[in-house]
């Protein structure tokens, strides 16, 4: 072998040698640097944490500043990893309030001004906000807010007027729920607020920007569904018509994490079950749409008397049927079932569609 030939394999194995010792160095060096740069970034982390905590604390009420929340906090410092500048989390946007309270008259004006910084909770990333002010304890006395459309920045400007007598007023609290307005489908509550009126400084009636809180989700409300039908009633033809139009987040009952729907609809005097009737069975599905329509023959002198029960049921082929739940309407059923019920026979003819949220079947006797 000639001696170039050594040389020459000589000075490239020392080239790549050279070579691989550059190409780890500077590994090194970069995770050195990636680590530098980690340290600067928890640093700045631990200031965001810093700050949300802050924010969090200023917009717990009294009673959550007594006892924070650890376990909590600590999620949050995970969450805040991800986005340097997110929003503190729950952070529904705010409300700009006014407070005044005429000791004269024992009357208290709320004024709803604005709110920023909404939620955009329809597809084109908007919402069409309205709000509900209610006074704790009573609840009697419910108003709502216009609805302004396709808007994250709604501007309100509307004032009402809550009845107190002097001696009671540091003991009301008046709620604000922020609501979606949607012609098809539930309004979803989008922000909440709850101000003790013994916070507000009467003699002092700035115009205040709060922060928005997340609404509670009432998990035992939501767990089974929700179904959507529409009701029509004509008395001169003694018609009844239920229309089953469609279901959505429907529990999950089968193994395969899903279920295979249809909805049963009985009438009821009393106990005693005067007819009963189902819509197609939907397979794998949670969210079915029917558009099934059923007629029940019934004279005016009994709508007043009768119930409505409308059930969700998960259809099995071995074994029975379990149902999902249901709503039940009539007279005397209550809250949202109960204006279905009553907007149905306000308005003969005309066939009125609503949202139910499912209720727990009670178990068979
Ligand atoms: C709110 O309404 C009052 C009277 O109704 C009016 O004087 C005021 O300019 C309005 N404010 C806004 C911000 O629209
Ligand atoms: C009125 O409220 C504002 C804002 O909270 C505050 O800065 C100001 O000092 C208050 N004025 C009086 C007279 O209490
Ligand atoms: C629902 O059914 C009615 C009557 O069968 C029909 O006229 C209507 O178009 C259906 N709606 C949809 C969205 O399928
Ligand atoms: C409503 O409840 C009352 C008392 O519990 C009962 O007498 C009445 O028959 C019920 N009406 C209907 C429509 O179920
Ligand atoms: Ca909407």
């Amino acid at each position: 072998m000639p001696v170039w030939v050594l040389i020459a394999v000589c000075a490239s194995a020392l080239v790549i040698l050279i070579c691989c010792t550059f190409c780890i160095c500077k590994r090194c060096c970069k995770k050195h640097k990636k680590l530098k740069k980690k340290d600067g970034k928890e640093s700045v982390q631990e200031l965001n944490v810093g700050n949300s905590m802050k924010e969090r604390i200023r917009r717990f009420s009294i009673k959550e500043m007594v006892q924070p929340n650890v376990v909590e906090l600590g999620v949050d410092i995970e969450g805040d990893q991800e986005a340097d500048n997110a929003e503190p989390e729950g952070y529904c946007g705010k409300i700009q309030l006014s407070f005044d309270f005429d000791f004269q008259k024992g009357e208290l004006s709320v004024c709803v001004l604005q709110a920023n910084d909404l939620p955009g909770m329809d597809m084109n990333g908007l919402s069409d906000p309205y709000i509900k002010v209610t006074l704790l304890p009573e609840k009697k006395k419910k108003f709502e807010t216009k609805v302004k459309r396709k808007t994250l920045n709604p501007v309100f400007n509307e004032t009402f007027v809550f009845k107190v007598p002097y001696a009671e007023v540091a003991l009301k609290t008046v709620t604000f729920a922020v609501y979606d307005f949607d012609r098809f489908s539930k309004h979803d509550e989008i922000g909440h607020l709850e101000i003790p009126l013994n916070t507000i400084d009467f003699g002092n009636s700035t115009e205040i920007w709060y922060d928005l809180e997340s609404p509670e989700i009432n998990e035992k409300e939501s767990k089974l569904g929700d179904i959507c039908f529409s009701l029509r009633y004509k008395p001169t033809a003694k018609k009844l018509t239920v229309t089953i139009l469609e279901a959505k987040n429907l529990k999950k009952m089968d193994v395969g994490g899903s279920a295979d729907p249809y909805v049963k609809i009985a009438l009821y005097q009393g106990n005693k079950r005067l007819k009963k009737k189902k819509t197609t069975v939907k397979n794998s599905i949670l969210n079915p749409y029917y558009n099934e329509s059923f007629k029940f023959d019934v004279p005016p002198h009994q709508i007043e008397k009768i119930n409505l029960i409308i059930t969700v049921v998960d259809y099995d082929v071995i074994g029975n049927s379990d149902p999902i739940g249901r709503v039940f309407l009539g007279c005397n059923s209550s809250g949202s079932a109960l204006r279905h019920w009553s907007d149905m026979l306000a308005n003969p003819r005309r066939p009125i569609a609503q949202w139910h949220t499912l209720q727990e079947v009670p178990p068979k006797k």
